[in-house]
């Protein structure tokens, strides 16, 4: 979240459009209750399905699965169409002014620079086109026909609200009002929050579908401010946490990359990552990558990372592709690359999609080692349990390893919400039986591992052997000093250059990355978390509920990163001049001598507005960005592609049909169904009732929803006979689930390109393990595909058939 769960009540508009919050996020979702009740807001859904969020919505549109792009394009065409959009705002905070280089273009479906054998661009061309001094030339009158708006008016005047209609089947009228519900946040004074989670995320356009609703909310001057902002309600407690320490295969702690295998020193590392200001008079902060980089590497290999050895660089894996994400992985697991897995706190058999080709990839390992505190379908992959894991035991040669663990209800440690705020949890049990903490288990396989390599030597075995591991129990390092390991500490006393004086003593734990240095005299394990364990003790900790403005932001409630910062980017709360768009909900202001208010600036805290640098810090030009410089793999604009399994041709360009650079293994392709044999349009979610695949353990879960169905709408219910309650079997070109069917007024169909399209909806909760009822599992039916920037599967759109069945025999 940019923004905070609190702060949703300072809204005027709440948006929720690809994800079902009163479903899925039900405690925080009571902001928005607030919102409606104390600031007159107005509620609008946008969802294939009339959900509970949409029960209580004040107006509610349908759309088909994967088409929120046309959608979103035909909201800025009617924003810039009907003058709509925050001008002060737009010209002076987004990259609209700036000029884009000759040479850039878009044609029949796809931008300039792709290469169709390696589906990826060559991004040259998406770039300002940059004086002698290297930087971004604009035109501030916005005549020059090749600035940023000018080429998103062209680019999206195509998403007429008739394109728009044809494409998503919403019909138009209720797109023109959703339309005019968020216009009415384009004054000053008006906010619209957007909330999100895989409804956009799932899908292989998910990043460009955030992307793509970033640009309106940029448009609208809703960045920033109050009650406005991007707003991904996360999943896991901790997901949160797990992207920020770089649980990633290509990233480390804080969002920092790992080198590529083309970086092949540090200087050739960094000289692509502190970027230089595009703009004269700009604040680029990454220009201070070097500090935070070699402050991680202090922390990492501690003595052992020295100036000689470039702070260890050498030591750093180099990736030869892209990531190795997990979809890639149970690829590799298929083509024998992979023997071995370690699987901790992951189900993916049930979680991952085309669950026969999971299944046939963990069948070909030699060992997999599960850590759960439960029993896992995953560890179960090799047993035959009827039509819902029709294994071949005697087959299946891998060695499974359950080593089960506790929860976080059984030890400290801090979780990360959406909000970003780091809160310290306390051990509440024991855990039962035999069950160890993640951390003694890790650590276990760490110091085994290390005294193999210390006995046997080993291919490269440096990066383990030097790895620094003092902690007062070495077998089970306590959280509170992984904590702090994690916020950093000076390493010998830190002077100020200025006057020469010892400003932070040797050992002592830092106030947060500002006291980061390159020289290594400073480690930070993970440099956005800096500050949330200081010498005045764990901040995480912190329980004072104390909001002085009412405005929902309690800065002694826990931690936020970065800097304990509640809203991102709030310096574009405030005019040019440092004054506050919104009076009467002002984040922070220019005092005359420093930025005040109630939050910590994301600003330098004295640059005073007059010196010209724009809020957005983070980018290398300081703007807002309506055209995404190089970043994006399939474009600098978000554009119209169908899912990889869809219903219709894209009526955009028939001839690139779906997003060019998605992830697709091309053996996969042969798994594809076409809407021939495979007619409907299926998307699977979550209900309130279970917690993934875990709930299902637990009785009082397993009695509130026993068992596996899905959900068919009334129409195409009497179409084929299918009765309320009456079996049925769903398939697609993957597999076949058979259950029950919900028939429903809640999905109705959708006439898209002139032919009425069905939705069926496929909630994910079922397995073979547990309590409940046997199931399948959604992912029985779902495809390979990964979204192109991000890898996350394509789990909400993709085609199946219907028919009603008999009951099953063992039912
Ligand atoms: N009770 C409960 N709560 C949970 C979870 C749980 O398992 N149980 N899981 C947690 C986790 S890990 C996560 S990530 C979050 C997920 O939170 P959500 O994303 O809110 O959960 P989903 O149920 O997947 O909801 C997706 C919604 O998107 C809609 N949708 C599908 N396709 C499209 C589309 O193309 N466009 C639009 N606009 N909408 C679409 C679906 O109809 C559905 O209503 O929930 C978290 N909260
Ligand atoms: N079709 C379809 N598939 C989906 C989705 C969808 O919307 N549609 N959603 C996707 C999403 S967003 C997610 S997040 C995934 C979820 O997929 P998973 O994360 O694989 O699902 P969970 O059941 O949450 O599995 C987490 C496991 O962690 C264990 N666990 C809990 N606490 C601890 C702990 O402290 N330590 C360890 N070691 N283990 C612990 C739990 O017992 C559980 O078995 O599913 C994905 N799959
Ligand atoms: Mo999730």
């Amino acid at each position: 979240m940019t923004n905070t769960w609190q702060d949703i009540k300072n809204a005027n508009v709440v948006v929720v459009m690809g994800g079902n919050a009163a479903e899925a996020h039900p405690c925080g979702f009571k902001w928005v209750i607030e919102a409606k009740i104390e600031n007159g807001a107005k509620l609008v859904v946008v969802d294939p399905r009339f959900t509970r969020t949409a029960s209580v919505a004040d107006y509610y549109a349908p759309i088909r699965p994967g088409t929120d792009i046309a959608f979103l394009n035909g909201v800025i065409h009617y924003l810039l169409e009907h003058d709509k959009i925050q001008h002060e705002y737009v010209r002076s905070y987004t990259n609209a002014s700036l000029i884009v280089k000759d040479g850039f273009d878009f044609q029949d479906g796809l931008f300039t620079g792709y290469n169709e054998e390696t589906r990826t661009y060559d991004k040259s061309t998406w770039d300002y086109d940059l004086d002698k001094d290297g930087f971004a030339r604009s035109d501030d009158t916005w005549q020059d026909p090749r600035c940023v708006i000018n080429l998103l008016k062209h680019h999206v005047s195509r998403y007429t609200p008739e394109m728009v209609s044809r494409i998503c089947g919403t019909p138009q009228d209720k797109f023109l009002h959703v339309c005019e519900l968020i216009a009415s946040t384009s004054t000053p004074d008006r906010a619209m929050t957007s909330l999100f989670a895989l409804g956009w995320t799932q899908h292989s356009v998910g990043a460009q579908n955030i992307r793509n609703m970033a640009m309106v909310q940029l448009l609208l001057g809703n960045i920033g401010v109050a009650g406005g902002g991007m707003n991904a309600l996360r999943g896991h407690s901790n997901i949160q946490g797990l992207t920020d320490v770089g649980l990633l295969s290509n990233q480390m702690p804080g969002y920092m990359n790992l080198p590529t295998d083309k970086e092949t020193n540090f200087d050739i590392y960094m000289s692509t990552r502190q970027f230089k200001p595009l703009r004269p008079g700009q604040i680029s902060y990454y220009q201070n990558t070097r500090k935070l980089f070699v402050s991680f590497m202090k922390a990492f290999y501690g003595d052992a990372a020295t100036q000689e050895n470039n702070w260890a660089f050498d030591w750093l894996p180099k990736l030869d592709i892209p990531l190795y994400d997990i979809i890639k992985a149970f690829e590799m697991m298929n083509n024998d690359q992979i023997t071995g897995y370690i699987c901790q706190g992951f189900n993916p058999l049930q979680a991952f999609p085309d669950r026969g080709k999971i299944r046939r990839g963990l069948s070909k390992l030699k060992f997999l080692v599960t850590m759960d505190p439960l029993d896992t379908e995953t560890s179960r992959f090799w047993q035959d349990f009827g039509p819902q894991n029709p294994a071949n035991s005697a087959q299946i040669q891998t060695e499974v390893f359950q080593l089960p663990t506790t929860c976080f209800a059984e030890e400290n440690g801090s979780l990360v919400n959406s909000a970003r705020w780091l809160q310290w949890h306390w051990k509440a049990a024991d855990a039962p039986g035999v069950a160890m903490s993640d951390i003694w288990i890790m650590s276990g396989i760490f110091h085994r591992i290390r005294e193999l390599y210390r006995k046997e030597g080993g291919a490269f075995p440096d990066p383990i052997l030097n790895v620094t591991w003092k902690y007062t129990d070495p077998i089970s390092p306590d959280p509170e000093e992984l904590a702090k390991e994690m916020n950093g500490r000076a390493l010998a006393d830190l002077t100020d250059p200025a006057t020469n004086t010892v400003v932070t003593k040797a050992g002592t734990l830092l106030d947060g990355f500002g006291q980061l240095r390159d020289d290594g005299t400073t480690s930070s394990g993970c440099w956005i978390f800096s500050g949330c364990f200081t010498e005045k003790g764990n901040q995480m900790a912190r329980r004072d509920a104390t909001d002085p403005r009412e405005q929902g932001i309690a800065p002694n409630w826990a931690w936020a990163w970065p800097a304990n910062r509640r809203i991102l980017y709030n310096r574009a709360s405030a005019d040019p001049t440092g004054k506050p768009w919104n009076p009467a909900k002002p984040v922070i202001s220019w005092n005359g001598t420093k930025w005040v208010g109630i939050d910590v600036p994301d600003y330098t805290p004295t640059l005073a507005p007059s010196a010209g640098a724009s809020p957005f810090i983070m980018n290398d030009e300081g703007l807002g960005r309506l055209f995404a410089r190089k970043l994006m793999a399939e474009g600098p604009f978000p554009e119209h592609y169908e899912p990889l399994e869809s219903p219709v041709e894209n009526p955009l360009h028939p001839k690139v049909q779906n997003n060019p650079a998605a992830r697709v293994f091309a053996d996969d392709r042969a798994a594809f169904g076409s809407p021939k044999n495979f007619p409907y349009v299926a998307t699977t979610y979550r209900l309130t009732e279970h917690f993934h695949f875990w709930t299902k353990h637990a009785l009082i879960n397993a009695i509130l929803q026993p068992e596996e169905f899905v959900e068919v709408g009334e129409v195409l219910a009497k179409e084929k006979g299918i009765v309320q309650g009456g079996w049925v079997k769903v398939s697609s070109k993957r597999g076949e689930v058979i259950c029950k069917a919900y028939v429903t007024k809640r999905i109705k169909p959708l006439i898209v390109d002139g032919k009425p399209t069905h939705v069926i909806g496929v909630p994910l909760h079922w397995g073979f393990t547990g309590q409940a009822r046997k199931g399948y599992g959604a992912n029985t039916l779902t495809p390979s595909v990964g979204d192109a920037n991000t890898q996350t599967p394509e789990f909400k759109a993709f085609l199946v058939n219907i028919e009603k069945t008999s009951a099953p025999v063992a039912a």
